[in-house]
């Protein structure tokens, strides 16, 4: 409850009304990927013989690491098996319309060819190669949007950087120069050197007032004037609303929004975490965000070697299954006009509404309650099965085949006149 009041100062909801203008490829998008990715991902969530568990990133922070003993483990950081064709194929065949990576999280190491840091993955590790550079060539090749996360408060390896209280001095702190001298410059890197930006994922706000977060929206803009900024930039100064970690509104939402989840129980790489999301798991909860208007963005957490964890790979191959079925359903729709149901949730496109069948009743009667509308057809959207429905007064009630039991989700389609 915290992370989402946080998250709800951090987007100014009188600002709902403002609409970027290339918004729209966010909104039918509907399913992004998220990659933390980072010097952490090498550690695992291990240091010294010990086992951290959740947010594998903020291992530096968990045990308090020195900066400049943090550091040094850039010299053994080589990530040889990454391959971007892999990672934007696999995003591809899962049916992932936009990436979002790590370009630098809080731990201050920047995972592409920085100019005006050494603490970079081609300065100060044996890699020497700049992998982002590949990933936004592959994803575009394949019509993903492509985008970066950059933290750009938090930095624990710059004395001026936000967050690090371990090591040094709080009060010695020149957030100032930190901004001007790092975190701006930074952004400026990834804004001019990887083509066009589908998104720029800011993350954690602070050390700016409104005025300067405001200065610093407006000096990027400039460079990528289409692409969208994350309600992380602070002041309510972002493109669409993002929702605090592994949070859904509870009920539909007509503004522009995004729900972020974890595969398993961390956002970075944990040797020690197998708790990850099932393809059912995945499926549900898709259609339980495209039910409520929004976009859900998956985060995975490849190792040090550059490996998307197996499970990973597999279940989301496992929901792009699906989607190329049922994606009808889930791509370019909106939340359904009727509120989720004991056996599922709904979603909606002009004149076709969706049934995500979730929990099939047993009876094999499935209720819509208040459709005022005219409807002229159901049937199953995968073998387009037509289904014989009847009236009453405002309910609609479609008797239904019996299914698989052990299907995810079982889409139907109405078609309808009226609203
Ligand atoms: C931040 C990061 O600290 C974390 O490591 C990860 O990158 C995540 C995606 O973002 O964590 C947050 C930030 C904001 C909220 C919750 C977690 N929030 O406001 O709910």
């Amino acid at each position: 409850a915290l992370a989402a009041n946080a998250q709800d100062e951090m987007w100014d909801k009188s600002a709902s009304g403002r609409q970027h203008p290339n918004i729209q490829w966010f909104k039918e998008a509907k399913f992004g990927m998220f990659i933390h990715w980072g010097l952490y991902s090498k550690l695992g969530g291990v240091w010294n013989n010990k086992r951290y568990y959740g947010s594998g990133e903020w291992l530096m922070n968990q045990a308090k690491v020195p900066a400049d003993i943090y550091a040094a483990e850039a010299a053994t950081f080589n990530p040889v098996n990454f391959n971007a064709d892999e990672w934007a194929s696999l995003a591809k065949e899962a049916g992932i319309r936009y990436m979002v990576i790590t370009a630098k999280h809080h731990e201050g190491f920047a995972m592409y060819d920085s100019k005006v840091s050494d603490f970079t993955i081609v300065k100060s590790t044996p890699y020497k190669k700049d992998p982002m550079k590949a990933l936004a060539d592959a994803t575009r090749k394949r019509g993903i949007q492509f985008g970066f996360y950059y933290s750009q408060f938090l930095d624990w390896h710059e004395p001026n950087g936000g967050g690090n209280r371990w090591d040094f001095d709080e009060s010695k702190k020149d957030y100032q120069r930190y901004y001007r001298e790092k975190s701006i410059p930074q952004l400026k890197e990834l804004l001019t050197g990887y083509g066009p930006l589908g998104i720029v994922w800011f993350d954690m706000p602070g050390g700016l007032t409104k005025q300067q977060t405001q200065q610093l929206v407006d000096s990027l803009r400039v460079l990528q004037p289409a692409s969208l900024f994350s309600s992380r930039v602070g002041q309510g100064l972002g493109d669409y609303r993002d929702f605090g970690d592994s949070e859904v509104p509870p009920a539909p939402i007509n503004e522009v929004w995004e729900s972020i989840y974890t595969h398993n129980d961390s956002w970075g790489y944990i040797e020690h975490d197998m708790n990850f999301k099932s393809p059912r798991e995945i499926i549900r909860l898709l259609a339980n965000v495209a039910s409520k208007g929004g976009n859900l963005m998956l985060n995975v957490g490849p190792d040090g070697k550059g490996n998307i964890p197996y499970y990973s790979v597999q279940y989301l191959k496992a929901t792009g299954k699906w989607l190329q079925q049922n994606g009808e359903s889930i791509y370019g729709t909106t939340y359904g006009f009727i509120p989720a149901q004991p056996w599922g949730v709904t979603t909606a496109k002009p004149g076709k509404l969706y049934l995500h069948i979730l929990d099939r009743p047993a009876d094999g009667k499935l209720l819509l309650p208040g459709c005022a509308v005219t409807v002229s057809k159901v049937y199953t959207l995968v073998g387009k099965r037509v289904l014989s429905f009847a009236k009453k007064g405002t309910d609609v009630i479609v008797n239904i085949p019996g299914m698989d039991a052990q299907s995810p989700n079982t889409v139907l389609v109405v078609e309808y006149q009226g609203k």
